[in-house]
């Protein structure tokens, strides 16, 4: 047994007693063929390209268009995140909260070994040691990922830091989350899975988290935040209940550096629900002269406070995992160039001359494509019922130091200290593009606002309607969301408010009546960020009203394109608009926490009903909401 592949590191050099006992125990359990340390070198990583594409799985693509890179088609059925096999098996329904699916820990185990038991035959079981965050950063984690697929190793490679030197760190006996994972569909005798995407029927998937012994076990999916364990289900579920515990935040925010035409930098993290553009924003190439934006991360950060009373942010992952779709030079040039080589590519549509296409990619389609099914696919321009050439969810793997704005100091072990923090969700009506909190609390009531219009029908929603995800950690969060607030108001209470964030809340996706664009977006957002830099720095022109602080009617500079009016209206106080958002939070979003939210919310909610209905309603926005 285990004697593949012995030219790296083995088993009996592992010195972490407890490690290696884990790994005899899943080894026992899932019965696997061979078991593979990774080591984290370009080595061992070609060598894993090499098996898959000789397998069948990877096809390498054209080395003159993007070398050092593969592409991936799944199976058509694991494409994406499964929120409904997605589980916070804490120890009671209580401490998962009402937002999140929850089993018995006793039995989703039990379930699990059941479909653990032999599942790994005829396969390789990998063990992945890796650091969320630069590695022997007091902020950084680590974890141990077993998967008994190489899909996963290589991305892992890619997103986090792995391999010897997190085996250093850990030491003999060093803390670290455990986390199991196979593709699920074990092999039949004889059977291979050569060329193959293995993975579960749905109603086997399960992505698990056991909050109070800091475990992930995952079957059945090999997709993304399914199966990359480092990322949703480490870095947020899990790491969620440490910061609660520790007094520190793990949250769904990208973190960039602003820095004005004069050298003066500040650190914005900003957390928007999926698909709202934040891997843009992190990389957004300013239109204002002088200003220069750069990137820390994309998806999430991890806060803690440091001795001078700041907030100081890493970003805990070393990849991008963005969606392909609609990234191109005009709407992300950064993005562009981060994934010229050395990534890895998922259910994107692969050209006669092996190169990746996707839709919005910024060109036509070549005549001939592959699909991201294997079909051949050629554009119809007129057919708006064509299906797409790639999966709308299709995905690049990319080394984030591949990054044009990258910022020298996004691997700082100590973290960047965060001047503000923004929220924001895609609200065609009524949320002006930008206003800020009076106060710590104001910002955590906006923060358990955040709500994204639902775009196509989804789900039980239908189109039109807003779906709130507070914070953008609705599918994030590991404990109750009410206790979630309520870390937060004590982050407030405990601390010098003085030394903390400033918070905004941001809103680029307002429309006209008729549904045009009121704003440009994109790198135009740079005009936002600037006024929030000057927020910060006691500079910006501002005004007190019912919903917080916003801008003057000329504190912003406008884009070419946005008349004065369309300015006025970006910038409007929907005093009507505002009280239905009352009433909507009030019967539909605040009672789903019962008596969990913090009274300091509610009163909140009080607070700026009374202030709108203090608002002479015929002079609240003029004529233009
Ligand atoms: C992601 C997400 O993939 O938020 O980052 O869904
Ligand atoms: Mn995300």
């Amino acid at each position: 047994m285990y004697s593949r592949k012995e030219k790296w590191m083995k088993l009996q050099d592992l010195k972490h007693a407890g490690l290696k006992k884990w790994i005899d125990e899943v080894a026992a359990l899932t019965k696997p063929e061979a078991i593979v340390i990774a080591d984290g070198s370009d080595a061992q990583y070609q060598q894993l390209v090499d098996e898959m594409v000789a397998s069948g799985l990877a096809t390498p693509l054209n080395p003159e268009k993007k070398p050092g890179s593969i592409a991936f088609f799944s199976d058509p059925s694991d494409v994406a995140r499964v929120e409904n096999r997605t589980y916070i098996a804490a120890a009671s329904k209580e401490a998962a909260g009402p937002t999140n699916n929850w089993i018995d820990p006793t039995e989703l185990k039990k379930t699990m070994t059941g479909l653990y038991d032999g599942c790994m035959k005829g396969r390789t079981l990998y063990v992945i040691p890796f650091s969320m965050g630069p590695v022997g950063s007091n902020i950084a984690k680590i974890g141990v990922e077993l998967t008994d697929s190489a899909y996963v190793v290589t991305n892992m490679m890619i997103m986090t830091r792995v391999g010897e030197k997190v085996l250093d760190v850990l030491g003999s006996d060093g803390e670290y989350v455990q986390c199991l994972h196979s593709v699920g569909k074990p092999l039949a005798d004889g059977e291979s899975d050569e060329g193959k995407w293995p993975c579960a029927p749905i109603e086997q998937k399960y992505i698990s988290h056991f909050p109070e012994s800091r475990e992930i076990w995952s079957y059945g999916s090999g997709y993304g935040g399914n199966a990359l364990l480092g990322k949703k289900c480490l870095a947020l579920r899990i790491a969620s209940v440490l910061a609660k515990d520790e007094g520190w935040l793990a949250e769904h925010m990208l973190i960039l550096k602003i820095t004005n035409p004069e050298g003066e930098a500040k650190y914005v993290a900003a957390a928007f629900p999926s698909a709202c553009g934040k891997t843009n924003l992190a990389m957004l190439v300013p239109t204002i002269p002088g200003w220069k934006v750069e990137t820390i991360g994309d998806d999430i950060a991890w806060m803690k406070f440091g001795a001078d009373g700041r907030l100081y942010a890493i970003n805990p992952e070393a990849g991008f995992f963005g969606v392909a779709p609609g990234t191109s030079l005009d709407s992300n040039p950064n993005a562009m160039y981060s994934l010229e080589k050395n990534s890895i590519f998922t259910n994107c549509a692969l050209t006669e001359d092996n190169d990746v296409w996707w839709e919005g990619i910024g060109y036509d389609a070549p005549s001939k494509l592959t699909d991201w099914k294997g079909n051949e696919w050629v554009q119809d321009k007129g057919n708006k019922e064509q299906a797409p050439a790639s999966h709308p969810n299709a995905r690049f793997t990319a080394p984030a130091s591949q990054c044009p704005s990258i910022a020298p100091e996004w691997e700082d072990p100590k973290g960047v200290p965060i001047d503000a923090i923004l929220f924001g969700g895609r609200r065609p009506h009524t949320v002006p593009l930008v206003h800020q909190a009076r106060d710590w609390n104001h910002g955590v009531f906006l923060g358990s606002i955040v709500g994204s219009e639902i775009t196509a029908a989804a789900l039980d929603l239908k189109a039109g309607t807003i779906r709130r995800d507070p914070f953008a950690m609705l599918p994030f969060c590991g404990y109750h969301m009410g206790e979630y607030f309520e870390h937060w108001i004590n982050l407030g209470k405990t601390h010098d408010q003085s030394k903390m964030p400033k918070i905004f809340y941001v809103n680029w996706f307002r429309k006209t009546d008729d549904g045009k664009w009121l704003w440009p977006g994109f790198g135009e957002n740079s005009r936002v960020l600037k006024w929030v830099f000057e927020a910060c720095a006691g500079t910006a022109k501002t005004q007190d009203t019912a919903i917080g602080i916003m801008p003057t009617a000329d504190a912003i500079d406008r884009p070419e394109g946005v008349s004065e009016d369309d300015m006025a209206e970006l910038l409007c106080l929907d005093r009507d608009g505002w009280l239905k958002e009352v009433a909507d939070i009030r019967e539909n979003h605040y009672p789903k926490f019962g008596d969990k939210l913090p009274k300091e919310l509610a009163d909140m909610l009080d607070i700026m009903e009374n202030n709108l209905k203090a608002v002479d309603a015929s002079a609240s926005c003029g004529s233009c909401c």
